[in-house]
């Protein structure tokens, strides 16, 4: 079920560099990035904001392509799973998938129907009536050629024919606004499909590894690691040949052979490593790994904002201490000036009393109010406020405001 309201979802799939971010760009007036250079661009399943179209809200969901140029096809289908399942387990789901195509392409290696063999998988072919295949990049050939490859695009097996018999739709698009709304409006009004992907990995939960994506992807792989290393096995045999000669003139060969070798070791590697990404971890380990990270980053805040509340507290203790020393001196100030004359005779007095005779059974003692921080400093400042009393019989009572703010008897007092 789809929330309620007009929220239409649309994913926007393609080889890298189809034009897929332009067109979602084009379609919703966002600013995702575009690739000028050779390399892929987007790495990530990112979103558009929402734009408003016949009354509905739509998103469109940019991908990256399978045959990235730093990512896997294992990652890159991975990727696209997760975010698909994630999307489907927030109970929405999608109401058209695009597969971009460059007309201005000489030819769909197997590269490009490999795209779109995986492409179809992931969707299932109940999905396909959910599916338009947009043709862009007119510009960039005549009207004949291009019409002449779109003919060719959709009477072909190997290429579009199946899907458009399952239902897809194949759209001209002239990279305009107006062409990008135009067929983004073909799904506004039909009923959003649960692609084949989400049904595997969230009702049925199955690995990536595990679905018809995956399966092929995996059939893939192994094909082309048996055939690395049938290549691999042949090239050593014709170098042990050739250096078994030890042949200067076959110096060049050998060269030549040996980095032939190195090249189909490393497209070896590539395809293994493949296929353990793929079957690696389910989707449910990614989760917990994702969820595990966060909950580290959210313990490490956590962390910081109690050091944070610890040294304010301290702070506010010092200033508070601060505060308290400077009221003593003040009061202390005050009795001082009341009785100038008399001091010495004060201390000698003060001097003489004991704690008992001074009717006194319990004197506080008050430095740590003074300074917890520093307990020796605090009683060396109280000490000094305690030789400066008044004489007893000319002593004028401090303010009483001293001793409530200071929640502790003033022994000045
Ligand atoms: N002439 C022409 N150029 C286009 C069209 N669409 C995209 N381009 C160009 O094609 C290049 C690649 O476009 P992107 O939108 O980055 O392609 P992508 O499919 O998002 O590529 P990845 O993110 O790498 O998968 C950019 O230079 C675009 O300007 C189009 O319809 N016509
Ligand atoms: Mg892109």
């Amino acid at each position: 079920m789809n929330p309620p309201g007009n929220s239409v979802l649309i994913g926007v799939m393609g080889a890298t560099g189809a034009g897929k971010s332009t067109f979602v760009n084009l379609a919703s007036g966002s600013s995702l990035r575009i690739g000028y250079g050779l390399e892929s661009c987007t790495s990530e399943v990112e979103v558009s904001p929402p734009l408003a179209i016949d009354g509905k809200n739509v998103t469109l969901i940019d991908t990256p392509g399978f045959d990235d140029t730093n990512k896997s096809e294992a990652e890159i289908l991975t990727l696209i799973a997760d975010f698909l399942a994630t999307t489907y387990e927030n109970g929405r789901k999608l109401h058209g998938v695009i597969f971009i195509h460059r007309i201005s392409d000489h030819r769909m290696g197997g590269v490009a129907r490999k795209n779109f063999r995986l492409f179809r998988k992931l969707c299932g072919d109940d999905a396909m009536r959910n599916v338009v295949i947009v043709t862009n990049m007119w510009g960039e050939v005549t009207e004949d050629i291009g019409a002449s490859r779109e003919r060719e695009l959709a009477g072909n097996e190997l290429f579009f024919k199946n899907a458009l018999e399952k239902g897809a739709e194949m759209i001209r698009h002239d990279n305009t606004s107006k062409s990008a709304h135009r067929i983004i409006k073909r799904f506004l009004n039909g009923a959003p499909e649960v692609l084949s992907i989400q049904r595997e990995v969230v009702d049925e939960r199955k690995p990536v590894a595990e679905t018809a994506a995956g399966k092929d992807l995996h059939a893939d792989l192994e094909e082309q690691i048996t055939k690395h290393r049938q290549e691999i096995q042949e090239v050593r045999s014709e170098l042990e040949a050739l250096m078994a000669q030890k042949d200067q003139a076959h110096q060049e060969e050998i060269e030549e052979l040996s980095v032939a070798l190195g090249d189909l070791k490393s497209q070896l590697t590539k395809a293994q490593e493949a296929n353990r990404v793929l079957h690696e971890e389910t989707r449910a380990d990614r989760v917990e790994v994702e969820k595990a990270k966060r909950m580290a980053q959210e313990l490490q805040v956590a962390e910081r904002e109690e050091e944070l509340r610890r040294v304010e507290e301290q702070r506010r203790q010092q200033l508070k201490s601060a505060e308290q020393l400077s009221l003593l001196r003040g009061a202390l100030a005050k009795s001082e000036k009341a009785v100038p004359a008399q001091a010495p005779q004060a201390i000698s007095s003060r001097e003489d009393r004991s704690p008992s005779s001074s009717g006194r059974s319990n004197p506080e003692p008050g430095p740590e109010v003074v300074s917890r921080n520093n307990p020796s400093k605090a009683t060396a400042k109280v000490a000094s406020a305690t030789v400066t009393p008044p004489p007893r019989q000319s002593f004028a009572p401090p303010p009483p405001r001293v001793e409530r703010r200071s929640g502790w008897s003033c022994v000045i007092c």
